[in-house]
This record gives structure tokens, sequence and C-alpha cells, in this order.
């Protein structure tokens, strides 16, 4: 428990981003913003791709902005300076917007068109369906940057997009709600191998799911 959130609490932290509070705040609004715009970016894709199929490659988005507590752990555990303008520098992870699709091709095929937009700069790709993590955790994360157009000026914003099938946000929110983050002590090796093995049955789900779509054709 060395986080500063955690030393801080939750009154300390309200009472750094009141020191903070113009400058913060505007942060945050520029984030909202930006969440707004690639929210959009994958509304329209979902409307041009489910034109001309039976089915939307996009079942669910959220977007979320990093609480306070966390951008404050986060600071402390990566050595960043408790200042708005290094915060905004060195976490990539504010604005997040985590689109939940339909099969595993989607993923790709919604990832592609994003990052072939002239806005949209690639800063970052950890492909975790290739390559999961050893929890057994998978989907694509990109971090991106984006313009959001003010009344008087341009700002590039970072976004992190988290790209996975239904399948893998199963496995991913039951795990969070049991273990990420949690006491280590929690993942004994058992706990480990059954959260392993639930990972393999959701990969095959989405495998047979893709196979079962190249069946039928649409
Ligand atoms: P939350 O509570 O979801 O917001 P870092 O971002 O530096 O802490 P890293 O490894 O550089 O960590 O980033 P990475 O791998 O891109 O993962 C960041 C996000 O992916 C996490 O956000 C989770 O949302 C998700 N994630 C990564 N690994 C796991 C995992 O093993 N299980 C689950 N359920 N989710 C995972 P946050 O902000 O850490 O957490």
């Amino acid at each position: 428990a060395t986080a500063l959130a955690k030393r801080l609490g939750t009154e300390g932290a309200r009472a750094w981003i009141k020191k903070q509070s113009r400058p913060y705040r505007e942060l945050m609004l520029y984030y909202r913003c930006a969440l707004m715009e690639v929210e959009t970016k994958f509304r329209v894709l979902n409307e041009e791709l489910s034109a001309d199929s039976e089915s939307n490659p996009i079942e669910t988005i959220e977007t979320r902005l990093k609480s306070p507590e966390s951008i404050l752990a986060k600071a402390e555990r990566d050595g960043v300076d408790l200042t708005v303008e290094s915060l905004e520098e060195n976490i990539e992870d504010i604005a997040g917007i985590r689109i939940v699709c339909s099969f595993e091709s989607d993923v790709y095929v919604l990832a592609d068109a994003l990052l072939r937009q002239d806005d949209v700069t690639l800063l970052l790709k950890k492909d975790y369906i290739a390559n999961p993590k050893p929890s057994g955790y998978r989907s694509l994360h990109l971090i991106i940057a984006t313009p959001i157009f003010l009344h008087d000026r341009t700002k590039v914003m970072r976004v992190e997009v988290q790209l996975r099938t239904l399948a893998m946000d199963v496995w991913a929110s039951l795990e969070h709600k049991l273990t990420y983050k949690k006491d280590p002590a929690r993942r004994t090796a058992e706990v480990n191998a059954k959260l392993s093995k639930c990972a393999d049955i959701s990969a095959q789900l989405d495998k047979l799911m893709g196979e079962t779509r190249d069946l039928i054709g649409i």
C-alpha cells in the first residue's frame, strides 16, 4: 500500500486536484473531447460496415477517464511529476475507449480502419491477442494521437483504444473482479491454472465462432 493515492486517500487526492483545479479540469475536458472524437469514428465505422451485411461489428463502446486516484497511483509508480503538464506527457491512458466486437476478425478490421484515418497517429500497439499476457488476458491495445478542434486552436490528444471480442471481454471482466490488481496472494497456482483454462476456452470460443461465421459466409 505504498501508492500515493492510498497514502493520500480519497480526501487527499481531492485536495491535490483542488490545488491543481483549473488546469486539471481543463485537461480532463480535452480528454473528454478526444474520447467523443474517437467514439464518433467507431460509430461511423460501425454504421458503414453494418450497411451491407447482416451484422454490425461493434457490440458495445465504453469510454472512461482514469480516476484522479488511479492517475496519482500510476504517477507515483512510474516516478512522474505531479504537474498537469507532466501527467499529460507521461500517462498515456488517461482517456480510454473500449470497443467490444462480435468476432476476432472485426477487431483487426476496425483497428486497421481507424489507423488509416488521416488524423490518427499510432504511437504504440500491443497485440495481446497474438501474444496473450501470462494471466491469459487477450485484447488489442492501441495508443493513438488524434486532434480535437477547439474554438481557437487544435490540440493533439492521446487516447488508449482497447479492442476485444465478447468472449475476451467476459474473461477480462470476470478476472478483473476476481484477481486483477487485487491482493497478489489470491493468485495461487490453482487460481492461475483455472483462469488460464478459462482463457483457453474463451480463445477456442472465438475461433469456433469465427469458423462458423466463415461457413455461413457473412
Ligand atoms: P483498469 O482498472 O482496467 O483501468 P499500465 O497501463 O502501465 O499499468 P501496461 O502493462 O503498460 O500497464 O498496460 P497494458 O498492458 O496496455 O494494460 C492496461 C490495461 O489493460 C489495464 O488498465 C486493463 O484495463 C487491461 N489489462 C491489462 N492486463 C490485464 C489483465 O491481466 N486482466 C484484466 N482484466 N485486464 C488487464 P488498468 O488501468 O491497469 O486497469
